[in-house]
């Protein structure tokens, strides 16, 4: 099993589920969540809305995940997630931690082996990028280690610039 990060547009990823920063209307946004809504197609917000007429009629919960098929992006599966927003004073690392856990949760339940994560909560929703790369990277090696039978064997986390990739590989080294 292992975890990397690398600086590249999530959007391109050839992993088997990438993972999207959303908001809890689950109906698309700015940023990566923008940007994969903009590269799966249109069929990915017919699915988003959906979900929020059938299992998440109230949107999706900070901290929780749910998946969509990816459609016209390289991965196969969309799994959302809902950072806490810190310019809302969802200050609670366990959330964050949450979205991480959560995401591998339904991942596994899907029996993916590759995962690809953006930095979640590090954008519109303000979270140091190093407070998110060391709760990403030691929520991630806690859940691997607590599932050593899972399917998921590869972790990566996708950034979009040098400086990103730099405090995530000091949290990999750290952790
Ligand atoms: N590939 C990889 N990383 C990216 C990409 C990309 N294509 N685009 C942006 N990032 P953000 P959040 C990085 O704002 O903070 C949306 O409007 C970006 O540089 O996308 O969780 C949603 O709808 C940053 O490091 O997500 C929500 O309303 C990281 O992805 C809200 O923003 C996360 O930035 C969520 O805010």
């Amino acid at each position: 099993m292992s975890i990397s990060v690398e600086v590249g547009d999530l959007t391109h990823v050839e992993a088997d589920a990438v993972v999207n920063a959303a908001n809890s209307l689950l109906l698309g946004g700015g940023g990566v969540d923008g940007a994969i809504h903009a590269a799966a197609g249109p069929r990915l917000l017919e699915a988003c809305r959906r979900l929020r007429t059938t299992s998440h009629r109230e949107g999706l919960d900070v901290g929780d995940a749910v998946a969509t098929p990816a459609f016209d992006l390289p991965a196969a599966w969309v799994i959302h997630t809902v950072g806490p927003n810190l310019h809302r004073g969802q200050d609670d690392p366990a959330l964050l931690a949450s979205c991480f856990a959560r995401s591998l949760d339904v991942a596994a339940e899907l029996d993916v082996r590759s995962v690809a994560f953006p930095a979640v909560s590090a954008g519109a929703y303000g979270w140091p990028v190093t407070d998110v790369a060391r709760i990403a990277v030691l929520t991630c090696r806690g859940w691997l280690a607590e599932h050593p039978a899972s399917s998921i064997e590869n972790i990566r986390f996708v950034v979009l610039d040098e400086r990103a990739r730099e405090v995530f590989e000091t949290a990999l080294d750290a952790a």
